[in-house]
């Protein structure tokens, strides 16, 4: 398998989700459609939407072999695939804003508080979350849809993305910030969503046996995406040490700048390597266990390496 196209291949099917199911920018008001459609179509890597198309597939082959899809058996993952991407970006429009992270540059572009205004990123911010829910209600419910909503709830909810954003906030104002500490940061800001994604493609791959409750992949698809959020994470912290802005698309050195404590400033470079080395190994081992053993999870969870090489 080529890792490479097959993610371009899911990219691709990304954009036209999000470019179908998106409120049309000529929505009234203009302005916030325009500021929501600015924001999740400026790039990005997909990797949360990808998980959910990925991991859904997975179980829709399990069921029906050969090269048919969760969709084959109507249900169709894209319209969740586009929900968790609403949510990761509007985490972001809000991080990038001044009272958070105050940040003019994000997938390469203005931030949207820039390219637009304050309110109007904030709102943006809320629709984005708002219609991320709405797509899943219209596209899943009640089944597996009701399991989708708890999933994607808590996982951006005050326990998980929210709070782990919370007390990263609280850590940047403090010194000495310990190896726990960062590690509940970690595993709330970045790893829940990882997780989620994953479960709600796994749900929606199960379709209606997803009413029977979680079984063991489900299971499984989170412990990798716990161990597949904190090596993306370690990775995020190294690159933002030894890369530059141009290629993140985001401003680098932020955090050393900031005197925040981070992977890397808390272990080193070094360490922090072998760190997300082995998360990213502990990742491939768990969706090896999968059904046909997980070939394009593993390998995507492999190319978490390859970033900080
Ligand atoms: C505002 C509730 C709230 C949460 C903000 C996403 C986030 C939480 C903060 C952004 C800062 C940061 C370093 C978060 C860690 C997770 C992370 C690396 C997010 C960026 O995700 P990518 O790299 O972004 O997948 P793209 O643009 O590729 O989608």
């Amino acid at each position: 398998m080529n890792i490479s196209e097959e993610m371009a291949r899911y990219a691709a099917l990304i954009e036209v989700g999000i470019d179908r199911y998106l409120p049309p920018e000529g929505t009234r008001p203009e302005r916030l459609h325009k500021a929501m459609r600015y924001a999740v179509q400026g790039g990005g890597k997909r990797l949360r939407p990808m998980l959910v198309l990925a991991a859904a597939e997975l179980f829709a082959r399990r069921k029906q072999p050969g090269p048919v899809a969760a969709a084959a058996r109507g249900l169709d993952p894209l319209p969740a695939a586009v929900a968790v991407e609403c949510v990761h970006t509007y985490s972001l429009i809000h991080d990038d804003l001044p009272c958070m992270d105050d940040d003019d540059l994000r997938r390469g572009r203005p931030t949207v508080h820039r390219a637009f205004d304050e309110a109007t990123a904030l709102l943006a911010g809320d629709a984005l979350l708002t219609f991320a829910f709405e797509l899943i209600g219209h596209s899943y419910l009640p089944d597996p849809g009701h399991a989708l909503v708890l999933e994607l709830a808590d996982a951006a909810g005050s326990r998980r993305l929210i709070g782990g954003q919370v007390e990263d906030l609280l850590a940047e104002k403090k010194a000495g910030v310990s190896a726990p500490e960062l590690e509940f940061i970690h595993l709330n800001k970045t790893a829940a969503m990882i997780e989620a994604s994953l479960a709600i493609g796994g749900w929606i791959g199960r379709g209606t046996e997803a009413a029977s409750g979680p079984d063991e992949d489900i299971v499984i698809l989170r412990r990798a995406g716990r161990h597949l959020g904190l090596a993306f994470q370690i990775v995020d912290d190294i690159l933002d040490a030894t890369s530059d802005t141009a290629t993140l698309g985001k401003t680098a050195g932020k955090d050393a700048r900031a005197g925040k404590t981070t992977f890397v400033r808390l272990h080193g470079i070094e360490a922090s390597r072998r760190f997300a080395k082995r998360s990213s190994d502990a990742a491939v081992a768990e969706f090896e266990k999968l059904p046909g053993s997980a070939p394009f999870l593993a390998a995507l969870a492999r190319t978490m390496g390859r970033r900080i090489k």
